[in-house]
């Protein structure tokens, strides 16, 4: 029987989180975000949901995409632009501490990879289990199994996230399997969330939302993940805010929304991100 994933409270110490995330390549962190952001975050994503089709979104691939999102699931991004508590979820002290202890070592600075409130409807099958760096396929594939860590993600809940909701299914150790490999039979543990809980997860983690086997409710959660700085995020949302937008907000937020340039980590290579051939922030 597959073990359940550690379950710690945003206050534990640092280093005993990240050992459970190398051991599982999971874990669930209790009362990572502030119930009164989660609040707003929620009301801001009810509202909006409201205008949202089920099975809209397709991940920029037609057909497949939509098999992979569902039919009967809710996804949007851009959330800085509905709520200012968005900004808050961004500076979260604890998030930011594991993802800086996983992606440093590979990076000079990361920015924001997905933001997405991921609503699963009544009825809705499970998703496809997969690794969130699959989105950098060309890499993975040719590094695998030594492919160092690119890319962290949250799954967070805005509501009570229960197994029978579709509480996101993990393969705890799957992150280090010798073989890139894709069985689907395969025994997963549900990451149940009340609100503010957050299961962080390793990109090479087989995971995917769960069976929605309730008839009238839907599973309130969203995404928040980072990706190196060298890399391309799966969603554009740096575009949502024009260059003097951020500047009244943190370092952070400027960095991860792209407002600020990327600086290596080691000497030897130049800055990227750059404009006129100069830094972001020297020019906005
Ligand atoms: O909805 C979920 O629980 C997980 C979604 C997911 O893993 C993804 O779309 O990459
Ligand atoms: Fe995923």
């Amino acid at each position: 029987m597959t073990r359940s994933l550690q379950r710690l409270a945003a206050d534990a110490e640092l280093d005993v989180q990240l050992a459970a995330l190398r051991e599982d390549g999971a874990l669930i962190i209790e009362g990572l975000f502030d119930r009164s952001v989660i609040d707003e975050i929620r009301a801001a994503a009810d509202a909006y949901a409201q205008g949202v089709e089920p099975g809209a979104a397709d991940q920029g691939m037609g057909d497949e995409g939509k098999e992979f999102v569902g039919a009967n699931t809710i996804r949007f991004s851009s959330l800085g632009l509905l709520t200012d508590a968005f900004f808050d979820m961004l500076d979260n002290e604890r998030y930011a501490a594991i993802a800086d202890a996983v992606l440093l070592p590979t990076c000079g600075s990361y920015w924001l990879n997905t933001a997405q409130v991921m609503y699963i409807g009544p009825g809705e099958p499970a998703q496809v289990l997969h690794r969130d760096a699959d989105n950098w396929w060309e890499f993975i594939n040719r590094t695998w199994p030594d492919t160092p860590e690119v890319t962290i993600s949250a799954m967070i809940g805005l509501d009570d996230v229960t197994d029978e909701l579709g509480a996101t299914r993990v393969v705890p150790g799957s992150h280090r399997t010798e073989k890139l490999d894709y069985r689907t039979e395969v025994e997963t543990v549900p990451a149940e969330l009340d609100p503010g809980d957050a299961l962080v997860y390793s990109g090479h983690v087989f995971h995917g939302g769960g069976a929605n086997r309730t008839t009238a409710r839907w599973r309130r959660a969203m995404h928040l993940s980072f990706v190196a700085g060298w890399l391309t995020p799966e969603e554009a949302i740096v575009l949502d805010h024009p260059l003097g937008s951020l500047a009244d907000r943190s370092p952070r937020v400027r960095q991860l929304l792209g407002h600020r340039s990327y600086l290596p980590g080691s000497l030897r290579g130049g800055g990227l991100w750059l404009r006129h051939v100069t830094s972001i922030e020297d020019d906005s």
